[in-house]
């Protein structure tokens, strides 16, 4: 059963490595450009970056709301991922740990309350872990709406931190993926040495 999870995550994650990108100036190489930025400073850093020649420093901040925001595009019931990384530069003292959340804001056609909807959540990030990945595949309420903004937030005010590498992308519905893992087990079962050694070393882990 695991091993099902491991090759169906693996072959996710290759799927999603292929997709279009949703976000505009993701990587943050053309600076600031196309990310909205309200009561604090944002600006492009080129001397510490997780890939490429630029991500940019968020400082200044008083609200645990204040982070990088775009407005993005996506489909009412659509699935998508979505993956960045963040550094926080400074914890606060009486708070050792830091915990980020990203949300799209929806602002719904038929006029009902803007909803903030929840894409992912990291609890436990210090300054002293570096580079962190956060993200998570989500599924979008299927209502149709006029605007969504997709940020960052719930750090404490104050805490400065490094964004990179942010991606959005669709995850296209592939009714044909319980059979072609099934295949993929099968394949793998009968002619990769090496994985069996890794089963024979976890059931004896668990006896
Ligand atoms: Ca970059």
């Amino acid at each position: 059963m695991k091993l099902a999870t491991l090759i169906l995550g693996t072959s996710m994650c290759i799927l999603v490595e292929g997709l279009s990108e949703l976000l505009k100036n993701p990587g943050f190489e053309q600076g600031t450009s196309n990310w909205q930025h309200d009561g604090f400073n944002m600006e492009a850093e080129v001397t510490h970056v997780h890939s490429g020649l630029s991500s940019v420093k968020c400082t200044g901040r008083s609200k645990s709301n204040q982070g990088p925001r775009q407005q993005v595009y996506v489909t009412p019931g659509g699935r998508y991922a979505f993956r960045a990384y963040i550094q926080l530069i400074d914890s606060i003292d009486i708070q050792l740990y830091e915990k980020v959340v990203v949300k799209i804001r929806f602002t719904w056609k038929d006029d009902g309350p803007v909803t903030d909807f929840a894409v992912c959540s990291r609890p436990n990030l210090s300054s002293a872990d570096g580079w962190v990945q956060i993200g998570a595949d989500f599924a979008v309420p299927d209502r149709e709406y006029t605007e969504a903004i997709l940020y960052l937030q719930g750090l404490s005010p104050e805490v400065s931190f490094y964004f990179d590498d942010a991606s959005l992308k669709e995850i296209p519905e592939n009714l044909n993926w319980e059979s072609e893992a099934n295949t993929r087990i099968e394949q793998l079962r009968k002619s990769n040495l090496h994985l069996k050694q890794v089963f024979s070393v976890e059931t004896l882990i668990n006896r």
